[in-house]
C-alpha cells in the first residue's frame, strides 16, 4: 500500500520508522511518502494560512498551497487515484469497519492541517474527482491533525497481510466482524501464575479449551457491560446463545439495583 502525507510537520511523523509499521516499510509492504506542504508556499514567509471570511478566532490553511501540493502528489502517478482522507474532528468517526476499508486501497492520502482546518473548497475540487473522507478520531480537539494521521495509519496498517506476526490478532480484535463484533477483550494474564499475592484466574491453567473459551466470553460480556453498556444493545441477538443471554440479564438486572456491572470493582 502507497501512503502520502501532505503536512506542515513532516517530522511529526518520525514514529511510522518504529515497530510494525517501521519493518512494513523496510519489506516494502507499506510506501509512505512525506511531504512539507510549504513546498508548496511560495511567497518569502512560505505562507499557509490566512484570516477566516466571516470574521472568528483562528486561521484558516489557504486553498492554493494545498491545491498545488495535492496536484503535483496526484499528477505523479496518473494512473492511479488515492483515497484522500481529511483528518478534522468535524468528520465521520474513524471506526475499525472504516479502517478494514482503508486497509483494502492501494494508495490512500492523508492532509493533516493545523489551524481551523482547510479551506472548504479544496474539499470540494477533490471531491469532485476522487474519493474524499473527511474523518474524526474522537470527541476531542487536537492541536492538528497530525496525531490524528498517526492513529490512522497505524490502526490501517497492521491490518495489511503480513505486518501482524499473528494472524489471528487482527481476527479477533474487539471491532473486527465476527463473533466477537462489539465486545471488549476481557483481561489477559502470562507467568507467573502468582504476582503479589493475586492469582490467575484457575480455568485458565486448566487446559479445558472449550470451558476457556466460554469464561473469556463471559469477561468479554461484564467488561462490554462496565466499560461500554452503550454496545451491548447494538449487538445482533442471534449472535447470542443462551448463555450470553442468561449472563447479560444477570448484569443488567445488577445495573438497575445500582450495583457496578463487571463484578471486579465492587468499590467503584
Ligand atoms: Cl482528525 N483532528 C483534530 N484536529 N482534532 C481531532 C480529530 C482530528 N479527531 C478528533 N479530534
Amino acid at each position: 500500500m502507497r501512503i502520502d502525507i501532505i503536512s506542515i510537520f513532516p517530522e511529526y511523523f518520525a514514529p511510522l520508522g518504529v515497530s510494525l509499521i517501521g519493518k512494513a516499510r523496510e519489506r516494502g509492504t507499506l510506501d509512505i511518502r512525506l511531504h512539507q506542504l510549504r513546498d508548496w508556499a511560495h511567497d518569502v514567509h512560505r505562507t499557509v494560512d490566512d484570516t477566516p471570511y466571516g470574521g472568528g478566532p483562528g486561521m484558516v490553511m489557504k486553498p492554493d498551497p494545498w491545491g498545488a501540493a495535492l496536484d503535483d502528489v496526484l499528477d505523479a502517478d496518473p494512473a492511479a487515484r488515492p483515497r484522500i482522507v481529511v483528518p478534522t474532528p468535524s468528520g465521520v468517526p474513524f471506526t475499525q469497519k472504516l479502517a478494514m476499508e482503508y486497509a483494502a486501497e492501494p494508495w490512500l492520502l492523508f492532509t493533516p492541517a493545523r489551524y481551523e482546518g482547510i479551506d472548504s473548497r479544496v474539499m470540494a475540487e477533490y471531491g469532485s474527482r476522487l474519493r474524499v473522507d473527511e474523518v474524526s478520531i474522537g470527541d476531542y480537539v487536537l492541536a492538528g491533525g497530525e496525531v490524528a494521521v498517526l492513529v490512522m495509519v497505524e490502526a490501517v496498517g497492521r491490518l495489511l497481510p503480513g505486518v501482524l506476526g499473528n494472524a489471528r490478532s487482527a481476527v479477533d480484535d474487539s471491532f473486527a466482524p465476527g463473533a466477537m463484533e462489539n465486545l471488549l477483550e476481557g483481561p489477559v494474564y502470562t507467568k507467573p501464575p502468582e504476582w503479589r499475592g493475586h492469582r490467575v484466574p484457575e480455568i485458565l491453567l486448566s487446559g479445558h479449551h472449550g470451558k476457556i473459551a466460554r469464561w473469556r466470553r463471559d469477561e468479554a460480556l461484564r467488561r462490554t457491560a462496565k466499560n461500554r453498556p452503550e454496545l451491548l444493545s447494538a449487538l445482533p441477538p442471534e449472535g447470542l446463545d443462551k448463555h450470553d443471554r442468561a449472563l447479560l440479564s444477570e448484569l443488567a438486572e445488577l445495573a438497575e439495583l445500582g450495583f457496578p456491572v463487571g463484578g471486579q470493582d465492587v468499590a467503584d
